[in-house]
């Protein structure tokens, strides 16, 4: 059947590039690694391309693609922002850069996947995980309800269990009488696992700091992060010390940070076929105060990594 183009309404072309990005499907590289701040693209950029074919910016989304030094494999670096409705933009946008053929706004009728690696930072939830390490995103539940959007089958029964293990734990930890309290609907999705082994073989041989555990990202950065700020009333006040509770049983994990992104981008890219894991360090542990000023340091580690993956994965 013939397929329908897409309107300029459901995709916004300008001068041939897509609108938020600012960018023309050559300009994407097959490799991702996806950083919530733009300001981490040029300082990545600068440290691990050997040469560069593209830079744009526009609404706050920074995007280089080059050849990487180390690899002499081409990857682009692309800002997220902050927080799911950012990210579901900025992915579905890498999503049509890749499968849409911009001439007759339809879908190619082949295309590669694509490899993408969120790369970010975090908060500890797991007091014995010092700040500093490198969590490598096993499964990830998403508190968001951006993710709820999008009808994507469970990645398997552990995504299963995770999901009714926060459920209740989101109940039962709100506060008496809130207005939303067991409304709040987690989803779970789980990195590649090809990508997630090749990451972790890579921290290992590299000697980098790292651990695998589960991540919990939020859908915003104050109240659900015990934030007090606001002068409103919070659903669930005690969510982080909650969390840092969870037994997983059987399964065997810990949860081990909270962030922003990589429950949505697990479970979008995941939908689609592509191949997405999540690499964030962990900047701060609020339940012993400690921190780590500044991590240029465990940024770059962790583009290593995903670059070093990429490779090894194209390798086989
Ligand atoms: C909050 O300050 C931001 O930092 C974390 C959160 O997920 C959120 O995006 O990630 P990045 O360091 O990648 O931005």
């Amino acid at each position: 059947m013939e397929q329908q183009p897409l309107s300029a309404d459901d995709l916004p072309i300008v001068n041939g590039r897509v609108y938020h990005l600012d960018l023309a499907p050559g300009e994407l590289a097959r490799e991702v690694i996806l950083v919530g701040d733009p300001d981490r693209v040029p300082f990545l950029a600068g440290e691990l391309l050997a040469s560069r074919d593209t830079d744009r910016c526009h609404r706050g989304f920074h995007t280089i693609t080059g050849i990487a030094r180390e690899t002499a494999r081409r990857v682009s670096l692309v800002t997220s922002g902050i927080g799911a409705p950012s990210t579901e933009i900025v992915l579905n946008e890498l999503a049509a850069l890749n499968e849409i053929d911009f001439a007759t706004r339809t879908r190619k009728a082949q295309f590669e996947p694509l490899t993408v690696v969120r790369l970010g930072t975090s908060g500890g939830l797991n007091p014995a995980t010092p700040v500093g390490t490198l969590v490598l995103t096993d499964y990830a539940i998403g508190l968001d309800n951006t993710g709820l959007f999008y009808d994507i089958p469970l990645p398997g029964p552990t995504c299963f269990v995770l999901e009714e293990q926060l459920r209740t734990l989101l109940k039962g930890a709100a506060a008496p009488g809130a207005r939303f309290g067991g409304r709040i609907v987690p989803y779970c999705a789980r990195s590649d696992r090809g990508l997630l082994a090749a990451l972790a073989r890579e921290a290992t041989e590299l000697g980098i700091p790292h651990a695998r555990g589960i991540t919990v990202s939020s859908a915003g950065f104050f109240a659900e992060q015990g934030r007090g700020v606001a002068r409103t009333g919070s659903t669930i006040p005690a969510l982080l010390d909650a969390l840092a509770t969870l037994d997983t049983g059987k399964i065997g994990l810990r949860l081990e940070n909270m962030e922003m992104e990589a429950a949505f981008v697990l479970h979008f890219l995941g939908g689609l076929g592509y191949r997405a894991a999540a690499v964030c360090a962990v900047i701060n542990q609020r339940q012993n105060g400690s921190f780590v000023a500044d991590f240029h340091r465990q940024m770059l580690d962790g583009a290593r990594l995903a670059l070093r993956a990429f490779r090894t994965l194209a390798a086989n």
